[in-house]
């Protein structure tokens, strides 16, 4: 919705110091925990690092990364908002500790609990309203946005990113999502943050499919988020062992860095509570996501991250799961699969995870 006040306007123009802090105080009560502000200028190193990572292919499938790569780059774009001063940016932590273990079967931290599109949208238009209010027009978004939102929140100081490529929110930890308003509000500006990674390189050594091809630069197509949530093609079988046992997306790289190891005091555990991972997903396992008919997959992922991957490609995820993980249990399951799933990709690899399972149990003499 746009709303122009224009007495309010003038009244405002002189004195933006107080309308940040009242949109920090506003972002704080819904539940983030950083805003940042940078100028809505054209992002040129990052731009560019943004046009080699897609003239490399390293987006894949991915093809709205391409669409919008201009818009992307430059936030005063005719396909943004032309007459864009700033670009607020924020975060928003979810929960870093437990393990989402379906025994075998592994989800990544973000997507435990509620889809964080919809969490952070409703509050980001709260704020763009805010600014409304204040006669500038606002839009916002969380990856909605063609936006570059890691180097936007770079630009506006809420961290630094890590050589895994993730935004690390000092006394956080890279385990928030980010969300952004583009607002014709000149906002006072915040200080970028130099990288804190120094000599460790943890992330680049443990991921196992070796997805990284420099330190910040990813190949997205070798990366298990890419291979079990984004492509809708077979997952290549060299890079199958190495997705091990995760069923939907990947923490490696964000496991081992240190700085996620912190304790967070500076957050309200209550903003965590809408990404605590649900009963229903914890209690579910990798034989079940395998083989389960339309209505029970909407149950389990009614408002969840996991319906992304949609029905299919989960499936075949859980197929590769059992494979590399499962117990003699699944054996019977996997060959079923392999023979009667009416997906092609599923039955595909559903027989290249059977002989997997079969190597690895214990031979009966
Ligand atoms: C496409 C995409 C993906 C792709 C590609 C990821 C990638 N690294 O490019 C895939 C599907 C693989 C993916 C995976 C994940 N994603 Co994602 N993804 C996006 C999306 C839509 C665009 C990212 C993008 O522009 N990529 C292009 C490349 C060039 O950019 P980049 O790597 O992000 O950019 C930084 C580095 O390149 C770095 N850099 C460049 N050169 C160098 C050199 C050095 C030395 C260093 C240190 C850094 C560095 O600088 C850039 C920023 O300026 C954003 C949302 C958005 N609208 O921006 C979410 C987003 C980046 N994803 C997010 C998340 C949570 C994830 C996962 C953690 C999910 C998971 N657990 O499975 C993983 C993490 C994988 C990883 N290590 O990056 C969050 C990140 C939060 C954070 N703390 O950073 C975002 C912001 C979504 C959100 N709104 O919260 N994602
Ligand atoms: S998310 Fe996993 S696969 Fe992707 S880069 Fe990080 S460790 Fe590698
Ligand atoms: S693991 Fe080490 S190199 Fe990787 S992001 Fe964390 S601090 Fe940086």
């Amino acid at each position: 919705m746009m709303m122009r006040v224009e007495g309010e306007r003038s009244r405002r123009r002189g004195a933006l110091a107080p309308l940040k802090r009242e949109l920090e105080a506003e972002a704080r009560a819904l539940g983030f925990c950083a805003l940042g502000v940078a100028r809505a200028t054209r992002l040129g190193p990052e731009g560019e690092q943004l046009r080699a990572w897609l003239a490399a292919g390293y987006h894949g499938e991915m093809a709205y990364m391409k669409r919008h790569a201009a818009v992307r780059r430059w936030p005063r774009h005719p396909g943004m908002l032309p007459t864009a001063r700033s670009v607020v940016m924020l975060a928003w932590a979810y929960p870093q500790q437990q393990d989402i273990d379906l025994g075998p079967g592994r989800v990544a931290k973000y997507a435990g609990g509620r889809d964080y599109h919809r969490v952070l949208g409703k509050a980001l238009r709260k704020l763009a309203f805010t600014l409304e209010a204040a006669g500038y027009r606002s839009r916002a978004g969380v990856d909605s946005l063609p936006i570059f939102e890691r180097a936007w929140a770079v630009r506006a100081g809420l961290g630094f990113v890590g050589k895994n490529c993730c935004l690390i929110v000092p006394g956080v930890g890279s385990h928030v999502f980010l969300g952004a308003l583009v607002t014709e509000a000149p906002l006072p500006v915040d200080r970028p943050q130099p990288s804190r990674c120094g000599t460790c390189r943890l992330c680049l050594d443990v991921c196992p499919t070796r997805a990284f091809v420099g330190p910040g630069r990813l190949d997205a197509r070798r990366c298990i988020a890419y291979l079990t949530i984004e492509t809708r093609k077979p997952i290549p079988e060299p890079l199958r062992e190495g997705v091990g046992d995760w069923l939907f997306g990947c923490d490696a790289c964000q496991d081992v860095c240190p700085y996620n190891r912190g304790q967070r005091r500076s957050l309200d555990p209550d903003t965590l509570e809408p990404f605590a991972p649900r009963l229903a997903l914890t209690q579910s396992s990798a034989a079940q996501w395998l083989d389960q008919d339309e209505a029970a997959f909407d149950a389990l992922t009614l408002g969840s991250p996991l319906r992304r991957a949609k029905r299919e490609g989960l499936a075949a995820n859980a197929a590769i799961v059992l494979g590399n993980a499962g117990g003699p249990e699944h054996e019977a399951l996997l060959a079923r699969v392999a023979a009667t799933h009416p997906s092609e990709r599923v039955r595909e690899h559903a027989a290249w995870a059977l002989p997997v399972l079969r190597r690895r149990l214990p031979q009966v003499p």
